[in-house]
């Protein structure tokens, strides 16, 4: 198998800067190094560019809409491209809005193949919000909601299909802060969520179970990996910090178990601040996360 690495060094839908810096962080914690030593074939296809952040308050409720739609436009494409060439695309973000550029290009390709799509969002947040129910007008805050259409023209109209897919393909594992009008959003979508308190009652393990039970061979399983899915104390490194996150061992468990599915065909890294970080620990533990994604465990490989 071939991997592909794509760097979309940007924070401009996010509400702190830095996120910017995350794909040379991954780089330098070895992350395409650590991936080929687990044999797979490796390209870094560097950076992506896109326009500057101009720390501008919202418009409209939307903060950098123009912007956050040019950066996701030049990710559609690079990730539709290497899914065409049958490779996995690796997204190294750069902040979550750019999940509207590469879940929309996974989509189009699930389409074209016949491929049934499922997402697993991995975050503290549900990314549901709206114009209106959006407390910053981050677009990070908004990509799943993008995605299933309920967002502006420049963002949802990214791809080949309108909207790009629905609420019933995610399963969002880890959420823990949701925000007062995003709540209704996400109970009408009819999205499953499996939030902390579900993680604390049933564990990690019933968890997966439950997100994974409908994947089979025919399909495409793509993980959208927000940082800010674990928990702070072991993961800093990430603007907006929610306590109470899985720790490093539900974290291997979560990603040991997506990997023996031996579905996962493509992957986001995102919302990565080594602004906030001390001697890269964040990136270096999310390096440490995508190799059990990819297969490492204690005694088999
Ligand atoms: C908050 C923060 N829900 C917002 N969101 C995210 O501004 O919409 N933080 N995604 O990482
Ligand atoms: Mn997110
Ligand atoms: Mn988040
Ligand atoms: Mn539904």
């Amino acid at each position: 198998r071939t991997v592909s690495l794509i760097g979309a060094p940007t924070d401009i839908g996010a509400g702190h800067r830095g996120a910017s810096m995350g794909p040379e962080a991954l780089r330098v914690a070895r992350l395409g190094e650590r991936l080929g030593a687990r044999g797979l074939q490796v390209i870094d296809r560097g950076n992506l560019q896109g326009p500057l952040n101009p720390w501008l308050p919202p418009e409209n409720g939307y903060r950098h809409l123009s912007e956050v739609a040019v950066w996701n436009m030049a990710v559609h494409t690079a990730v539709r491209q290497e899914l065409q060439a049958g490779r996995v695309p690796i997204l190294l973000g750069g902040d979550h809005s750019l999940a509207i550029g590469s879940i929309s290009a996974v989509a189009d390709h699930c389409r074209d193949q016949n491929r049934k799509l499922r997402v697993l969002w991995l975050d503290a947040h549900a990314d549901f919000n709206t114009a209106e129910a959006t407390p910053s007008g981050n677009i990070h805050g908004m990509p799943v909601a993008c995605l299933c259409g309920n967002g502006p023209a420049e963002l949802t109209g990214i791809g080949n299909h309108a909207p790009s897919t629905s609420p019933h393909v995610f399963r969002q594992v880890g959420i823990r802060s949701v925000d007062e009008g995003e709540k209704r959003l996400v109970r009408e979508a009819g999205m499953e969520v499996y939030d902390m308190r579900h993680i604390d009652e049933v564990g990690m393990k019933r968890t997966m179970e439950e997100a994974l039970a409908d994947v089979d061979e025919n399909t495409h399983l793509h993980i959208s990996f927000d940082v800010d899915f674990l928990d702070p104390s072991i993961a800093p490194g990430v603007g907006t910090t929610v306590r109470g996150g899985p720790t490093y061992r539900e974290a291997q468990l979560c990603m040991e178990m997506i990997a023996d599915t031996g579905r996962l065909a493509s992957l986001d890294i995102v919302e990565l601040n080594p602004a906030y970080d001390k001697r890269n620990q964040t990136a270096k533990l999310a390096v440490d996360l995508v190799e059990s994604l990819f297969g490492k465990s204690t005694l088999i490989r």
